[in-house]
């Protein structure tokens, strides 16, 4: 926890940077560009596949009604009748899963801390299969690195190291609190990580890609620091 703590501290300051860099004027936005990338390449050292974020306890959960909901979209964004999640790039058996598919796979659950860049925290648990299981089954080709997630939400999409994806913390959650993920935060399949910022976290999947190449998202394209993690 105090190891948490004490890391976000540190990189707070380099995360208003890169927020910084969104109203941009010239010579202070390649000093910032420079920053940026600095900031990426240090989080990508200082992250440890083996540091696990704290489970809390039920007595530390939100009341759901007071956990905020974002979506992107003007309206509730509803899945479609024939939802199916699609994972392919670069694998050996691309597959496209049902929700059944993802229920008989082995699950986990996990109560922890979200983290929005806008302030806010909030406590739920998260229920769902690894991804890194789900890369398992797959097979990723050695040349992987990074990982896109897209949605139904007007385009919401984020992409992802390949170290961060594959944490033990990171799911691809269809379960909150003990009921089924509602429409509000993603039904019926979304991304939780206890180790990445909340506009990470894409809801509403629709397709999980393995890549050699680097890829932005919806809102690391207009500023938000890349790596994103907590
Ligand atoms: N598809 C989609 N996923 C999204 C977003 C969004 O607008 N659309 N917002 C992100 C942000 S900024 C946060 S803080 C969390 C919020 O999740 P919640 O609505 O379940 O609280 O979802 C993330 N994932
Ligand atoms: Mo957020």
């Amino acid at each position: 926890m105090t190891k948490l703590v004490s890391r976000r501290k540190f990189l707070t300051g380099a995360t208003a940077l890169s927020l910084l860099a969104g109203c941009e004027s010239r010579p202070a936005g390649a000093f910032l560009n420079l920053m940026r990338g600095w900031n990426e390449r240090v989080e990508g050292l200082l992250f440890s596949p083996n540091r696990v974020a704290p489970e809390l306890p039920e007595s530390a959960a939100t009341d759901e009604e007071d956990f905020p909901v974002y979506f992107i979209s003007t309206a509730m964004p509803q899945a479609p009748a024939n939802w199916s999640l699609k994972v392919g790039g670069l694998v050996d058996h691309p597959m496209v899963l049902t929700l059944d598919e993802l229920h008989a796979m082995p699950s986990t659950e996990m109560r922890v801390r979200h983290h929005c860049v806008e302030g806010w925290s909030a406590v739920a648990a998260w229920r769902g299969v690894r991804l890194s299981e789900v890369a398992r089954r797959v097979g990723i080709d050695p040349r992987v690195r990074y990982v896109e997630f897209r949605s139904f939400d007007a385009g919401y999409w984020s992409g992802w190291d390949l170290a961060s994806a594959m944490h033990p913390q990171t799911l691809l959650a269809y379960g909150m609190n003990d009921h089924p993920l509602t429409a509000e935060h993603g039904a019926p399949l979304r991304l939780y990580s206890a180790v990445k910022l909340g506009y990470k976290n894409v809801k509403y999947l629709t397709e999980v890609n393995f890549l050699p190449n680097k890829v932005g998202g919806y809102w690391e394209d207009q500023g938000y620091e890349w790596f994103g993690g907590v």
